[in-house]
């Protein structure tokens, strides 16, 4: 990637662009960034510059690599969800994008499609795709949705008219023999439906090197997670979320370079006693529906009135690299298959029922970083996180652990009350 600023009107010229909506799109974008990002931390890694030149060119260079290679035959997949395997994607010589909506700004073109009551992520997601004002979804061949929640899969009927959209159907009872059979067949007719549109044919060696290298990656994550149980903290929250909101679409090789980079700057600041909060400072744990870029509305409010966000239970944190891959040693596409799905359905997500294993995961994330309180935060409308959170409070008071429970959307009208609301929660942790 180059830091040399580019015209790319051309570009969005061509991929057929709403180019007035999509400027006003991109005015407001450095602004939001600066106040967030620059103006309001200090002593950020080194490292956290190749983020903000990715987010300083969002649409941009990454976009102009996607074309290049959508120039050169390969396919551009979109993606919404964890529980589509992006490593069989690369290994078909296609790329995965991730197309999670994070902000309100697409609204405008999605709400005649939609009822009020659907969560922001779709209506921000929907809105991109029909306004024409995200290159990303110009640059794809295929999206792929899943059976996750019943907003996502009443949604993908409206895709499919913008865009071919292939559904997953992930099970909802996972923990039976039969919802894992079926997950796998599912993966291998999403396998099929891969080769018919790349016109390549999946190979074990294929398969296993992307397994291994999308390993790689999540293993980098995980270390940048684990110099976070330092006091002090060496990352604040918002910067471990861009760092994972921006790997949902950069290049795999690259990420596992750069989040390698970061992690070691990290470590060294671990061992040199380096944070970006005063040690002592009172640390808090998200947990939750997933935090599209460019939503960092709670990560700012929260770190504005001094507290460190420490970890994110959310599928842009921990869950997306928590679990890992058993081995990489089976010799046929079925055996590696088979451990590709046992990865996935370990992740816990409130869309499958029972999902108790969350309890368990948010329990060890508060021992293991520290965390003096927990905020769960939901999109509104979202019923499955909404409900599971209700439970969780309970069961996490009951334990002795301070919990804010949060339901909100990607506009601003709230920000008042919510700071009032999360100052009195933090004021109660001294
Ligand atoms: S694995 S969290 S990415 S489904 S917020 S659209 S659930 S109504 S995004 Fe998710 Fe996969 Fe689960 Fe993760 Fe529906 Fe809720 Fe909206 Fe959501």
């Amino acid at each position: 990637m180059g830091c040399e600023k580019n015209d790319w009107y051309p570009m969005w010229k061509a991929l057929n662009i709403d180019l007035e909506k999509h400027d006003q799109l991109l005015e407001a974008f450095p602004n939001i960034f600066t106040e967030v990002y620059l103006n309001s931390q200090k002593n950020r890694p080194k490292n956290m510059a190749f983020w903000d030149m990715v987010v300083g060119d969002i649409h941009g260079i990454r976009v102009n690599e996607l074309k290049n290679a959508k120039d050169q035959g390969k396919k551009i997949i979109g993606t919404f969800c964890l529980y589509v395997p992006d490593e069989i994607i690369f290994a078909l010589d296609a790329i995965s994008v991730g197309l999670c909506g994070g902000t309100n700004f697409s609204n405008y073109a999605s709400e005649e499609l939609l009822p009020t009551n659907i969560c922001a992520l779709i209506k921000s997601a929907l809105g991109f795709l029909v306004g024409r004002i995200c290159p990303y979804y110009a640059l794809t061949d295929l999206l792929i949705g899943e059976t996750t929640c019943d907003g996502k899969k009443k949604a993908w009927e409206i895709f499919n008219k913008h865009k071919p959209i292939y559904v997953v159907e992930t099970p909802q009872y996972k923990e039976r023999d039969q919802a894992r059979q079926h997950y796998i067949e599912e993966i291998k007719s999403l396998i099929k439906k891969l080769e018919e549109i790349t016109g390549n044919k999946l190979t074990v060696e294929k398969l296993r090197e992307w397994m291994i290298k999308f390993s790689e990656k999540r293993k980098q994550l995980k270390r940048i997670y684990q110099a976070r149980k330092a006091d002090p903290v060496p990352i604040s929250g918002k910067d471990a979320l861009l760092v994972s909101q921006i790997a949902f679409y950069d290049d795999p090789d690259r990420q596992i370079e750069m989040l390698g980079k970061l992690a070691d700057e990290l470590e060294e600041r671990v061992k040199n006693n380096i944070g970006v909060f005063e040690k002592g400072t009172k640390r808090i744990l998200i947990s939750g529906t997933p935090m599209a870029i460019p939503n960092w509305k709670i990560h700012h409010i929260i770190e504005s009135l001094g507290a460190a966000i420490v970890a994110e239970e959310t599928c842009t944190g921990t869950r997306y690299f928590q679990s890992e891959f058993k081995e990489f040693n089976g010799n046929s596409l079925d055996d590696l298959i088979e451990i590709i799905a046992e990865r996935y359905l370990s992740i816990n997500c409130a869309c499958f029922t029972p999902n108790d294993n969350r309890k368990q995961d948010i329990l060890e994330l508060i021992k293991e970083f520290q965390v003096d309180g927990a905020i769960f935060y939901t999109l509104s409308f979202c019923q499955p996180y909404e409900m599971e959170s209700i439970q969780l409070e309970k069961s996490l008071k009951a334990a002795g652990i301070p919990v804010l429970s949060i339901s909100t959307d990607y506009s601003s009208d709230d920000e008042g009350q919510l700071k009032t609301r999360i100052e009195a929660f933090l004021e109660m942790l001294k």
